[in-house]
């Protein structure tokens, strides 16, 4: 048996079935995991360097589960920045000071727009002494970046699976360069999000367009809803929508039907954020909001990232 180079699971080609449909036919399947892959960190040597990715839209709700997995030096990556619509990047770093894990270097990057790739390589460089694990939630973009680096600064002739699916990378994958290893890692589950959502949103995340804010100046009860899965009903507020420009917001003045599955009831006292990871977040005033849901989402409330 090999180990597929896209995904490392044991296959007996050197790319696994998944792996072939996906980069051949775009043909993507969800896959059932009861795997939360955080063992896989176990295997980080004390002198390993971590970069640990994040997705700036799907930052995790605590750190606590990766947290205690890490005692090495840490590249904090804020990815896909392409999306974000300012470019305060010391707000986004400070955002991160809590997390109290041993940073040596934070950077906001975009795997998509070949930005700051450079800034990371020589981080890295500068870092390592033998191998590099490239750890995260699942869909942080872990594996895209590994590609970009393989490609802007190798000649190696190999890439590794991406997706907008949840749990493309299923195993340990390593990539030898010249003076150090890559290694990539399964994603860590936080929530449930990507495997809830409908196929047409998930193929609008994957094409995501840098975020719009929009502003709601709300006056009495009014409704907003984010594609047909979020309605979220308020009153005499300040709200600004921070979600990808292609995925469709619409405030209503009338109540209108909607099928929720869940229902959260919020009492704001202070600015914050509502988040719905991988969708965006929404900053509203103290005040009370109640957020209807269509299917099993895992929503949370934080303090404003912007
Ligand atoms: N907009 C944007 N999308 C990105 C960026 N990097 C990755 N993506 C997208 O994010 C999705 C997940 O990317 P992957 O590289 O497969 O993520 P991963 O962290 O390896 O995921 P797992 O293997 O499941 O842990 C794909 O749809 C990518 O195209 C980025 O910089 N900007
Ligand atoms: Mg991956």
């Amino acid at each position: 048996m090999n180990k597929c180079v896209g995904c490392g699971v044991l296959t007996t080609n050197s790319l696994c079935e998944r792996c072939f449909r996906i980069r051949n036919y775009n043909e993507y399947k969800k896959v059932d995991i009861n795997n939360n892959f955080l063992s896989n960190l176990d295997k980080i040597g004390i002198n390993d360097l971590v970069v640990l990715v994040v997705d700036l839209l799907n930052i995790p709700k605590n750190f606590e589960t990766i947290k205690s997995k890490i005692k090495n030096n840490v590249i904090l990556v804020l990815n896909k920045f392409d999306l974000m619509p300012t470019n305060n990047i010391d707000r986004y770093k400070s955002y991160f000071d809590k997390y109290n894990i041993n940073i040596i270097d934070i950077l906001c990057v975009s795997s998509k727009n070949n930005y700051n790739i450079d800034e990371l390589y020589e981080c890295i460089k500068n870092n390592v002494t033998n191998k590099v694990y490239f750890i995260g939630y699942t869909n942080s973009g872990k594996s895209s970046l590994i590609n970009k680096i393989i490609y802007n600064y190798s000649n190696i002739n190999t890439s590794i699976t991406t997706s907008y699916l949840a749990n493309t990378t299923l195993d340990l994958i390593e990539i030898k360069l010249d003076s150090f290893t890559i290694v990539d890692t399964p994603g860590i589950i936080t929530n449930n999000n990507l495997n809830n959502l409908g196929d047409n949103i998930l193929k609008k995340l994957s094409k995501s367009k840098r975020i719009k804010p929009i502003s709601y100046q709300v006056k009495g009860m009014q409704y907003i809803f984010i594609e047909d899965i979020i309605k979220m009903s308020i009153i005499d507020n300040d709200v600004v929508i921070y979600v990808p420009s292609n995925i469709s917001v619409n405030r209503y003045y009338k109540d209108k039907h909607f099928n929720n599955v869940k229902s959260i009831s919020y009492d704001i006292t202070d600015t914050c954020d509502i988040v719905i990871p991988n969708i965006g977040f929404i900053k509203v005033k103290s005040g009370k909001i109640n957020v209807d849901l269509n299917n099993n989402m895992d929503i949370y409330v934080r303090e404003p990232l912007i």
